[in-house]
């Protein structure tokens, strides 16, 4: 197996799945494969480390800054990091994915970025938390897919069109690529 990680990265809407497909992903590495897997999501990020930031373009830029640091380490201690945020923003993703490969001696360490596509049409119906709602109303400002942007993957190593499929069929996918580069 490979000794030094790696991390998976989900980006996609809010109401895509993410978090859903997240913890699957790490349920299933942990029970089926054996395999260290740890979760980097809003509940352990944006509550402890990251809670001095918001939603400008600006806070979410060091927001996904410092969760790729973090997701870095884990993946350098040969864990299965899997990070579930919006990470809209494709320049963000792109250097979190540098931070990763750049060979620091050691090879570099793998970044398998995901998509978790879901039209905004089907994320809005969804809603679960009533945030589009309170984002068409202006109630909450720059909210991503409404009145802030989401720049979709152009080339992602896995793409998830998540309204068309189980949230097993979205691991299996995932799973699917990993065996497949062998990184498991
Ligand atoms: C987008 C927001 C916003 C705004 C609060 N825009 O569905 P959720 O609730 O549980 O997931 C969303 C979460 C997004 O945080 P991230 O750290 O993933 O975002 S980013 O990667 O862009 O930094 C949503 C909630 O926070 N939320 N306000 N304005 N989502």
């Amino acid at each position: 197996r490979n000794q030094s990680g790696l991390t998976i990265w989900l980006t996609g809407l809010s109401a895509s799945g993410k978090s859903t497909i997240a913890v699957e992903l790490e349920h299933h590495l942990l029970s089926k494969r054996g395999v260290a897997a740890y979760r980097l999501d809003g509940d352990n990020i944006r509550f402890g480390l990251n809670k001095d930031l918001g939603f400008s373009e600006k806070d979410r830029n060091e927001n996904i800054r410092r969760i790729a640091e973090v997701a870095k380490l884990f993946a350098d201690s040969a864990s299965v990091a899997i990070t579930s945020f919006i990470s809209p923003y494709r320049a963000d993703r792109d250097t979190a994915r540098k931070l990763h490969q750049e060979d620091g001696g050691g090879g570099g360490l793998p970044f398998v970025e995901v998509f978790v596509d879901v039209p905004v049409e089907v994320a809005e119906r969804r809603d679960p938390k009533g945030l589009y709602k309170k984002a068409r109303e202006g109630v909450i400002k720059e909210f991503t897919g409404i009145s802030a942007p989401y720049e979709a993957p152009l080339a992602p190593e896995v793409h998830i069109r998540n309204h068309e499929v189980s949230v097993q069929q979205a691991v299996a996918q995932i799973i699917a690529y990993l065996d497949e580069k062998n990184y498991l």
